[in-house]
């Protein structure tokens, strides 16, 4: 596990072998009174170190090959209050640091390894902490972010095994909703089932607030409120992940509230599944992102002229982005630390082929993952508004589209593993189905057992 982290401090400061790099971690956010949020250490700094204890910093000195953490200095009322937190020795051990000293010697030992350097590499809470510790040029940060960005897109052994883990779980914990959801429900007691899963399974955080809207609310992209009543003949779309050793699964997936999907439901979940398969399938290193979106965009918009709800030819459907009308976000993005981790930083970057604008544009490559995530909701706020209407007026059938309106939403995600050949999937569809047949076999047995 510590290998897993000294190997990432190696790779860094091969690359930024001449400088000194200066983290500073994460520090509580007061939310009231004495109380304050869940902790959750910085992507980068968790990266670097694997140490999840706020307050912490990370100086790495490539020309003495040498990185040394630094933590807090804990006195006898955070003992009594907040109490036991590793010292010295124990993080040392703990977290495979050769050096570990009190934050309050980081500015006679920065003193001392800045002999020697002329370039300096701070994280931004570095630089707003220890500013006059260090001579720096406008914009010092950017090179490092940049740098971080680029070597936490290639997930190695070690990350994949965890985020493997927060995969199987989170699939499980998908499987455990979709067994026990019925109708009558509130969607935070839906969202109990999912959050208690991961913990029951011995995953502590999730990775984001789980998203578990019934009907409408599934139009709601990032809906968060989860306190409606699941009602039978309605869809129940739930997008949640765990997180494992700060590494996230993100997965999505979409079911009746009852037994069975409605012809309508069907049609749209069908289109939605189809794209995502195929999407799935295109996945192969040195593929641009922009065409796998673009891909997705035109299958969807061919499914909605197959039910009438757009109309003309699809090439002008895509580039005149109709079809953002129904699927107004991108096919995925990349997946580590952060659920939504970066884009693999400047140098995979690769110019838009296509006249409208897309925001993940890479070239990608064997060991990032990346998650496939096509979905169509009916949304008031596009479809009722005026500017829209008259732009799209010869090309979405607005009279059939408001009818859809409280339908809510569809979307279906996957982990995937980006790797020659073809890409493996991390969401195990024998867990969590996603089959239209398979989905309403567990749905019924579902609501057998709770009748
Ligand atoms: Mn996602």
């Amino acid at each position: 596990m510590n290998n897993l982290y000294s190997n990432h401090r190696k790779s860094l400061m091969s690359r930024l072998s001449d400088g000194l790099t200066l983290l500073s971690g994460g520090a509580e956010v007061l939310r009231n009174g004495d109380v304050s949020h869940p902790f959750r250490q910085d992507s980068d700094f968790l990266y670097l170190s694997g140490v999840g204890e706020p307050n912490c910093h990370l100086l790495l000195d490539p020309k003495r090959r040498t990185s040394t953490l630094f933590i807090q200095r804990i006195d006898a009322h955070h003992k009594v209050w907040e109490g036991y937190v590793p010292g010295l020795a124990e993080c040392r051990k703990l977290y495979g640091f050769e050096r570990v000293a009190y934050s309050d010697e980081l500015p006679k030992r920065l003193k001392k390894a800045k002999k020697g350097y002329r370039k300096f590499y701070p994280n931004i809470a570095a630089l707003a902490k220890h500013a006059k510790l260090l001579p720096l040029k406008k914009k010092p940060c950017l090179e490092l972010a940049d740098l971080l960005q680029e070597l936490r897109a290639l997930k190695d052994e070690g990350e994949l095994a965890l985020m493997k883990k927060a995969g199987d779980i989170t699939a499980r914990a998908h499987r455990r909703v979709m067994d026990q959801a019925r109708p009558g429900m509130r969607e935070y007691e839906a969202q109990a089932l999912f959050d208690s899963a991961c913990l029951g399974s011995g995953l502590k955080h999730l990775a984001f607030p789980s998203i578990v809207a019934a009907g409408n609310n599934g139009a709601v992209l990032h809906y968060r409120k989860n306190d409606a009543v699941l009602k039978n003949g309605e869809l129940l779309l739930v997008d949640a992940g765990a997180e494992h050793n700060g590494y996230a699964a993100d997965i999505t997936r979409t079911f009746p509230v009852g037994r069975r999907f409605t012809p309508l439901q069907r049609d749209v979940y069908a289109i939605v599944l189809e794209t995502q398969k195929s999407c799935i399938e295109m996945l192969r290193p040195g593929l641009n992102s922009a065409e796998l979106h673009v891909h997705s965009m035109t299958m969807l918009a061919d499914g909605l002229k197959s039910i009438g709800l757009l109309t003309g030819d699809t090439t002008g459907l895509v580039e005149s982005e109709a079809v953002r009308l129904f699927y107004p976000h991108g096919i995925g993005h990349l997946l580590g630390l952060d659920v939504h981790d970066g884009a693999g930083g400047s140098k995979r970057k690769l110019e838009n082929p296509f006249k409208f604008p897309i925001r993940f544009v890479a070239k990608l490559e064997p060991g990032f993952v990346i998650t496939i995530e096509p979905g169509l909701y009916f949304i008031e706020a596009l479809l009722n508004d005026p500017k829209k209407r008259a732009k799209y007026k010869n090309s979405v059938r607005f009279s059939k589209a408001e009818k859809m309106l409280g339908f809510g939403g569809v979307r279906i995600e996957d982990d995937l593993l980006v790797r020659n050949g073809a890409p493996l999937n991390l969401t195990d569809s024998r867990v969590c189905p996603k089959e239209i047949a398979q989905i309403e076999d567990v749905r019924r047995a579902a609501l057998c057992r709770s009748s």
